[in-house]
């Protein structure tokens, strides 16, 4: 252990160093396509990332495909507009689901999806579907890596604990009681 200890301090240096220039960049450019794709496809296990279809929201909401996918699963990048890293892919019933609250419309009924967010970071109210910033009163939650079930029955959401400040270690129902209710499952 001794021995390594002279090696320590440099290696946290160049830790520190890296860790500066990366967020000087992030803030002088908007991050490339290349960066999006790569945010977007640590979201889900690599089996599942490596044929997904990648696409990306403009500021209006509007989605830009950035590559094409043959698996049937969509992912997004992280949403820079909001705290923590968010990036998401989901199959085709819950792209639907989540094309459905971004327009603020209703859930399509009867279609069940799934969504993997592995990179960990929901930073989110867990009881305003829109909310992007922490309030006194919005019950923001942080949840590790995590898979969702989106557009269940209320049948199914009913099993599971509905609290404004879940326990986020075990399964929980965020955004109960409005249309967007999904079921929030940790996996670490
Ligand atoms: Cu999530």
């Amino acid at each position: 252990m001794t021995a390594n200890c002279p090696v320590r301090p440099l290696a946290m240096a160049v830790v520190v160093l890296l860790g500066v220039c990366a967020s000087a960049q992030a803030a002088d450019k908007a991050p490339s396509d290349k960066e999006l794709i790569a945010s977007a496809l640590r979201a889900a296990p690599p089996g599942v990332a490596k044929d997904a279809t990648v696409v990306v929201a403009d500021a209006q909401g509007k989605m830009r495909t950035l590559r094409e996918g043959k698996n049937g699963f969509t992912c997004m990048p992280d949403n820079p507009t909001t705290p923590g890293p968010d990036p998401m892919c989901m199959d085709k019933n819950a792209l639907e689901w989540a094309s459905a609250w971004m327009a603020h419309k209703p859930p399509p009924a009867g279609k069940i999806g799934l969504m993997y967010m592995l990179e960990g970071g929901t930073d989110a109210s867990n009881t305003d579907p829109y909310a992007t910033q922490p309030t006194a009163s919005n019950h923001w939650i942080k949840t590790g890596a995590h898979v969702m079930v989106v557009g269940a029955d209320a049948s199914f959401y009913d099993t599971y604990p509905k609290s404004a400040d879940p326990d986020t270690s075990a399964p929980y129902v965020m955004w109960a009681g409005t249309p967007y209710q999904h079921l929030m499952a940790p996996i670490k």
